[in-house]
């Protein structure tokens, strides 16, 4: 038993956003059921490939535990399919560019009254407003969502994380409503629909840069570097490097090998509590009772200095000596580990975070497992389907075609090959 068993999902998502979402419902133990034009299919399929004529991992990695069915929307059988789709599904889920599926002939009013009960969901790049037509890709959503603004370094331009926040983090989003409008469902029998624009999506991850916005208005923010090395605050909340953003110092420094390994670095924060263990750790024990060090406050101006000294320290060690040693301490600190570590640790295996998966063009590869782990609904990792796959499964056992009717459809040209 999957907490999702017996919903069905009419998974309209390409590229990103929509597919981690719908990805998600589908390790819940959803019936996901993607549609894809036929011959052509998620663009994704076909982008970054690594192994020709394979599926690429852009495609593979965000379509787990779904199945496939090639359907020609814009065509009149497709039509017909489609609203025998809408009439058995629970969720419809999209992100095409804005008013694609009205101009398919499926607009929120022809779909209730198709089936009343499913919840239609989309991921757009913004919300009702001046922007509302604009296709966004990932960037252009941590742009407009206060992440870039507030990324990077006070003396450089805005940064990109690496972080698809806008398309995986938004995907998080939808699927949240989703689930919670299924919830109640329960108690009306309606669906409704449920939008998650990248815009507001960046902006919620981005919560804490608009609270320093806010305090900044009342003066200046004391944990940001800058302000102990005296450098005014401006009218929004800077760049703040590798400060961490909870209040107490922290940065990011060297550890033994950082001179030919790019991750030879670890995270370290001085909370206040544990500052006399730092100060016996890095060898300075006088700085527990020495003026100008002893308090937070008597510190903010000698961070640089502070931090430099503990570098001095870690760059003696390995970033996971600097774990093992710290850790017992309860000094705050955190390896900064590489993909490739990733995907080989041991112990993200073993919770199937990490997985490793067949697939019968690529072989086998590593991918990302469910990362929410629920003791009464398993996850199980399966391949991502092969475009159409499911076509003619999909046609009998959902929507019961069959005989003649079947032939019918297939010969249509709106269900590709169905083989
Ligand atoms: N059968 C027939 N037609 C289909 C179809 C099918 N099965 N599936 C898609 N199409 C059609 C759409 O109806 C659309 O046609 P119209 O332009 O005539 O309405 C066309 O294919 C292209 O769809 P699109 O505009 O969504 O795709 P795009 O590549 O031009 O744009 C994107 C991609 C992502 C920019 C856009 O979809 C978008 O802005 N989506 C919302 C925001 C979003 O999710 N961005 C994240 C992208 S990365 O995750």
């Amino acid at each position: 038993m999957k907490a999702l068993e017996g919903i069905k999902v009419l998974d309209f998502t390409h590229v990103q956003s929509g597919p981690t979402c719908t990805q998600l419902l589908g390790w819940f133990g959803a019936d996901v059921i993607k549609v894809e034009r036929p011959g052509v299919g998620d663009a994704t399929r076909k982008q970054l490939v690594d192994v020709p004529g394979a599926d690429s991992l852009y495609f593979t990695m965000l379509n787990h535990n779904k199945r496939s069915i090639e359907l020609n929307s814009k065509n009149e059988t497709g039509k017909e399919i489609l609203t025998r789709l809408i009439e058995v599904c629970d969720v419809l889920v999209e992100n095409f560019a804005p008013g694609a599926l009205d101009r398919m002939g499926f607009d929120w009013e022809t779909i209730q009254k198709i089936n009343p009960r499913i919840i239609v969901a989309s991921v757009k790049g913004f919300g009702p407003g001046k922007y509302e037509d604009c296709k966004v890709y990932e960037n252009v959503a941590q742009c407009a969502g206060g992440s870039a603004s507030t990324t990077g370094f006070l003396d450089g331009p805005p940064l990109v994380t690496g972080a698809q926040i806008g398309d995986s983090g938004t995907g998080l989003h939808l699927c949240l409503g989703i689930v919670t409008a299924l919830y109640q469902r329960e108690k009306t029998g309606r669906g409704q629909k449920v939008l998650a624009p990248m815009q507001d999506s960046v902006i919620n991850l981005c919560r804490v840069k608009l609270r320093d916005q806010q305090r900044l208005e009342k003066g200046p923010l004391t944990e940001y570097s800058q302000y102990g090395e005296g450098i005014p605050f401006g009218d929004a909340t800077p760049r703040a490097g590798n400060d961490s953003g909870g209040g107490q110092p922290g940065r990011i420094l060297k550890c033994k090998g950082w001179e030919t390994d790019p991750n030879a670095y670890t995270y370290f924060i001085t909370q206040a509590a544990i500052w006399e263990k730092i100060c016996d750790v890095i060898g300075e024990p006088e700085w527990k009772t020495k003026p100008g060090y002893a308090t937070p406050p008597e510190r903010l101006d000698k961070l640089n200095e502070i931090f430099g000294r503990i570098e001095q320290w870690t760059m003696t060690k390995t970033k996971f000596e600097v774990m093992d040693i710290c850790n017992p301490l309860d000094i705050p600190v955190g390896p900064i580990l590489s993909t490739r570590e990733i995907i080989e640790d041991e112990g993200l295996r073993a919770t199937g975070t990490i997985v490793e998966v067949d697939h019968p063009e690529r072989g086998r590869y590593a991918s990302v497992g469910c990362p929410i782990k629920m003791s009464d609904s398993p996850v199980e990792v399966t391949r991502s389907p092969l475009l159409g796959e499911h076509t003619r499964e999909i046609l009998s056992g959902v929507l019961g075609y069959s005989g003649a009717e079947l032939d019918r459809v297939i010969a249509s040209g709106a269900v590709g090959k169905a083989s």
